[in-house]
């Protein structure tokens, strides 16, 4: 067995998001990765979205998705993955901590459980202030609810509003 994955399955959630080096391709070939990786198994992926960035505005667009994945990973080692995933594809931060990047995932919930520890934070912190990430996120999982038991279609609700829409770009078939 595959170290740390010994947790009883559970459903997590990721974030995709990349705004360099043809980002359409880097969040399909991301979900290729992940979904042919033996510790996960996907459930379900989100169509393509893109928006204009948050945070500093000299960036290209960025394209956003989420994808389901059925895991025995612990948070931890399934963060680790989501690093390699990301390394793999050549990931560079340029400039500052909100600089754009070739592929961006985040570990945005694990089922219900609460993670806070210095390296990682789940439910992801910007969940409430995302809508590139609440809007794939619903359009895949409608029902589900936040470890505190709020339901995800409330914070959409109360999602700050951007000055430009999030377009629904490419359907994924699933
Ligand atoms: N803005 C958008 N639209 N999408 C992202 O994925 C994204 N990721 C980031 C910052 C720089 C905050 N802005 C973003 O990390």
């Amino acid at each position: 067995m595959t170290a740390g994955a010994d947790h009883r399955p559970v459903v997590a959630y990721i974030g995709l998001g990349a705004n360099l080096n043809d980002p359409v391709s880097q969040l399909l070939r991301a979900r290729q990765e992940l979904s042919q990786n033996a510790n996960l198994r996907e459930l379900a992926f989100s169509s393509l979205y893109r928006s204009a960035p948050m945070g500093p505005q000299d960036q290209p667009d960025y394209v956003n998705a989420v994808m389901a994945v059925e895991t025995r990973l612990a948070p931890e080692p399934l963060l680790a993955l989501l690093h390699e995933v990301e390394n793999a594809h050549g990931r560079t931060r340029v400039g500052d901590h909100w600089g754009p990047r070739t592929l961006d995932l985040d570990l945005l919930l694990y089922g219900s459980e609460t993670v806070a520890t210095p390296t990682l934070r789940v439910p992801h912190p910007g969940l409430g202030e995302r809508e590139f990430v609440l809007v794939p996120l619903l359009e895949i999982a409608p029902s589900l609810t936040l470890p505190d038991g709020q339901p995800l279609s409330d914070l959409i609700l109360t999602c700050p509003r951007r000055e430009s829409p999030l377009i629904r770009i490419e359907e994924t078939g699933v």
